[in-house]
């Protein structure tokens, strides 16, 4: 019967529902030697900041030790990671950027 269809259609559903996949925050730490001006720059360009939000964020890590550039899913937050890092250290700056999972 119709009614016996939907009724296994729903307990289909139910039992192959999986969670969404966990997202990742990206994150800058706050040191003593990389210039506020570098993490502006990288904040702009890495992460698609204006210079109005990426001042806001990089006095945030200079004040509180960290601040967060964006939340995205583990392989986009990944490559963030090492694109930052990579580039930092081209420059010589010792700028930390770490990702956690955001819950
Ligand atoms: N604390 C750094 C300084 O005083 C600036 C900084 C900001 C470094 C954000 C790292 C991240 N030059």
């Amino acid at each position: 019967m119709a009614l016996d269809h939907q009724v296994e259609k729903e307990r289909v559903l139910r039992e192959t529902r999986t969670a969404p996949p966990p997202m990742y925050r990206v994150v800058l730490l706050n040191d003593d030697y990389t210039p506020m001006d570098y993490v502006i720059v990288v904040l702009q360009h890495f992460f698609a900041m204006d210079r109005e939000q990426a001042t806001v964020v990089t006095l945030k890590v200079h004040n509180e030790g960290r601040g967060i550039c964006g939340v995205y899913p583990k392989d986009i937050a990944a490559t963030k990671v090492a694109q930052v890092t990579e580039h930092a250290r081209a420059h010589q700056h010792p700028l930390q950027c770490i990702m956690e999972v955001n819950e």
